[in-house]
């Protein structure tokens, strides 16, 4: 196909790929491959694979993008190999524009090129189409578990992108009635978890599930916001269990290296002119 042939390219260097975020915008580097079994800081990393192997799973997507993030950190969880296709910001690709023409968002997944959109029912389909993967399933077995747990992750795409938008001044709206807002929604969340993980490290117990993608996505842009508009989120004194649940998951294999710090996030912010001052600064 044109497109492909003219901006996929597949990594086949030695050294390891860096994760979606190091890539710069002017980069010639359109798409990377990630393999199964081997983290793509990792120098086991393979340089060869067969045609089929690197076109079987493809996500179309920007690093920065919370919902970009759950669908890579849903095929780390079970160990399925696809190619990073990166998007421009500010213009969408032909790709994107035929693979989701209802909403004309990233991420889309692509499984042997047949699209599937919208974020959480792409970390469903992951789940349950690599269902007899050796890795444990994400969604919970019991029945009115995954409802709570469908319940809360859309609660939590309800409340949180358009509070984070207003924090990070790129829709116009009262700051400090976002920071509220995003604050409330953390306090329910934190009493969600000590419901829900029984003690355990992860909403999902043991193992991390699908509230937990749904919710950590979203720390960086947290954490973020809480940089630019100079106010405290998740924060240990407020939301102590979340606190602890977000360091917790950020440092696990399959989350870090979809999830930079918050600076890289902040930066991303700047240059693409979303900056806005502190909320306590008292400027306008
Ligand atoms: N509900 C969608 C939201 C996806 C979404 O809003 N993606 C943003 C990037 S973070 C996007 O593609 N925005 C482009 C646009 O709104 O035209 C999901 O969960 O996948």
């Amino acid at each position: 196909m044109k497109y492909e042939s003219t901006r996929s390219f597949i990594y086949q260097q030695q050294q390891p790929p860096p994760p979606p975020y190091l890539l710069s915008d002017q980069s010639q580097i359109k798409t990377i491959q990630y393999f199964q079994h081997s983290s793509h800081f990792s120098h086991s990393t393979p340089t060869t694979m067969s045609a089929e192997a690197s076109s079987a799973v493809r996500v179309i997507g920007l690093w920065p993008s919370p919902f970009v993030i759950r669908v890579l950190i849903a095929l780390k969880l079970k160990g399925v190999e696809y190619e990073f296709v990166e998007e421009q910001v500010g213009k969408k690709s032909e790709l994107l524009l035929r693979s989701n023409p209802v909403h004309k968002k990233i991420p889309v997944l692509l499984h042997h090129g047949k699209p599937i959109s919208e974020s959480l029912v792409i970390v469903q389909y992951v789940d349950e189409a690599w269902s007899s993967s050796a890795a444990p399933a994400i969604l919970p077995a019991d029945p009115y578990t995954r409802a709570v747990h469908r319940f809360w992750a859309q609660y939590i795409d309800d409340k949180f992108p358009p509070a984070i938008r207003t924090l990070k001044g790129s829709d116009d709206g009262d700051k400090e009635q976002a920071a509220g807002q995003l604050s409330a929604a953390l306090q329910l969340l934190e009493a969600a978890f000590v419901e829900l993980s029984q003690g355990k490290s992860y909403f999902g117990g043991d193992g991390v599930g699908y509230l937990d993608i749904a919710l950590v996505s979203h720390v960086g842009w947290v954490r973020a916001v809480e940089k630019i508009a100079g106010v405290a989120l998740l924060d240990e004194a407020k939301v102590p269990n979340l606190a602890a649940w977000a360091g917790r998951l950020c440092a696990h294999a399959a989350v870090a290296d979809a999830i930079p710090d918050a600076d890289k996030f902040v930066e991303f912010s700047v240059k693409y002119g979303s900056f806005s001052k502190p909320i306590n600064s008292g400027a306008k």
